[in-house]
């Protein structure tokens, strides 16, 4: 059963959706879609892709709306959403994906990546294949796996070089146990937050900090607040497209394999996308005079390294893990 939380943000997304689907003229059927992201941003414009080219494909059989910026909420209550069919699809990070969806949490570990190629390796390969598929449990379909980049550590009071010196710093980290773990593991206060209360805890010194992927850090503005930016590279944490079973489950079986198959096609156009975007990202926040400095990052692998062990005890997970490595 959905939470009473969940159920009212159910009603407001109906609401929402039956109000534009009267109002658009276009697609026969419009899919709505969640991302906490601007418009512009890399995930939001490639789930806009999907739609574009399934409309033209189809000759507008089925468009997708895209509510960007966060209008339908919180990412964890967006897959709630999608699991109950009050929205169809949702682009979510793997962050709040760990609890409910252990696989998830082997790719946002610290260090597991040694590289965006490795990275893009795994989630291409098997071990996306793996976690997309582990989504079905719980009444959705995992569609595609997208880039996030590389998170780092920033905020408003000095450069970290050292895991010592974030000691006393509250870092908001995204309502994760691995993410926590990070955090306490580097000797900061993590406090979690969703994404779109960060930069208001950030001006009224709710947090000190925040750990994130440069475009993040530029798009969501939090770059005018926190003037340090520390190259942490902990985690990879990607990025996932998820469909409610149920809206899944009323499409034909051609349209069906079309998704599945633009899903896919979308993957290299979301890079493309967001290779420029993450580059444009840095130089803005240079020229807005962020202080960027390098780490010590031996430290930051030693330090994070229980938390990594502590999910090898489970089997599949080690597996992944391991199925991970095989590919750096
Ligand atoms: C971003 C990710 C968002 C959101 C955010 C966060 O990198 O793209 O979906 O999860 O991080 O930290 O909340």
């Amino acid at each position: 059963m959905p939470t009473r939380r969940t159920a009212l943000l159910m009603l407001a997304a109906g609401a929402v959706a039956a109000t534009r689907v009267r109002a658009a003229a276009g697609p026969r059927r419009v899919l709505h879609a969640a991302d906490v992201h601007v418009a512009g941003y890399p995930t939001v414009e490639a789930v806009r892709w999907i739609g574009e080219q399934f409309s033209a494909a189809t000759g507008g059989e089925l468009g997708i709306h895209v509510y960007h910026s966060g209008q339908l909420g919180r990412e964890q209550d967006t897959v709630e959403m999608a699991r109950f069919g009050a929205i169809d699809l949702t682009r979510v990070n793997f962050a709040p994906l760990t609890n409910a969806f252990p696989l998830t949490g082997v790719a946002a570990l610290p260090y597991v990546f040694q590289s965006v190629e490795h990275m893009r390796r795994a989630m291409d390969g098997e071990p996306g294949r793996r976690i997309l598929a582990d989504f079905a449990r719980r009444d959705l379909v995992g569609l595609a796996i997208y880039d996030s980049g590389v998170r780092s550590i920033y905020n408003v009071r000095r450069a970290i070089h050292t895991p010592p010196d974030l000691k006393g710093l509250k870092i908001r980290v995204p309502p994760s146990d691995i993410f926590i773990e990070i955090g306490r593991a580097l000797g900061a206060n993590p406090t979690p937050l969703s994404f779109g209360e960060v930069y208001s805890s950030l001006q009224t010194h709710l947090i000190d900090g925040a750990e994130n992927n440069i475009r993040s850090f530029h798009s969501s503005r939090q770059f005018e607040v926190a003037r340090y930016w520390s190259e942490t590279r902990h985690s990879y944490s990607p990025e996932a497209l998820l469909m409610s079973r149920r809206s899944f489950d009323r499409l034909g079986a051609e349209q069906q394999a079309l998704l599945l198959r633009l899903a896919t096609e979308s993957v290299p156009v979301m890079r493309a996308a967001w290779d420029e975007a993450e580059r444009t990202s840095r130089a803005a926040v240079r020229a807005a005079g962020i202080q960027i400095n390098d780490v010590q990052l031996q430290e930051f692998a030693r330090a994070t390294r229980p938390v990594v062990e502590a999910r090898l005890a489970a089997a599949p997970l080690r597996r992944l893990y391991e199925d991970i490595q095989g590919l750096a």
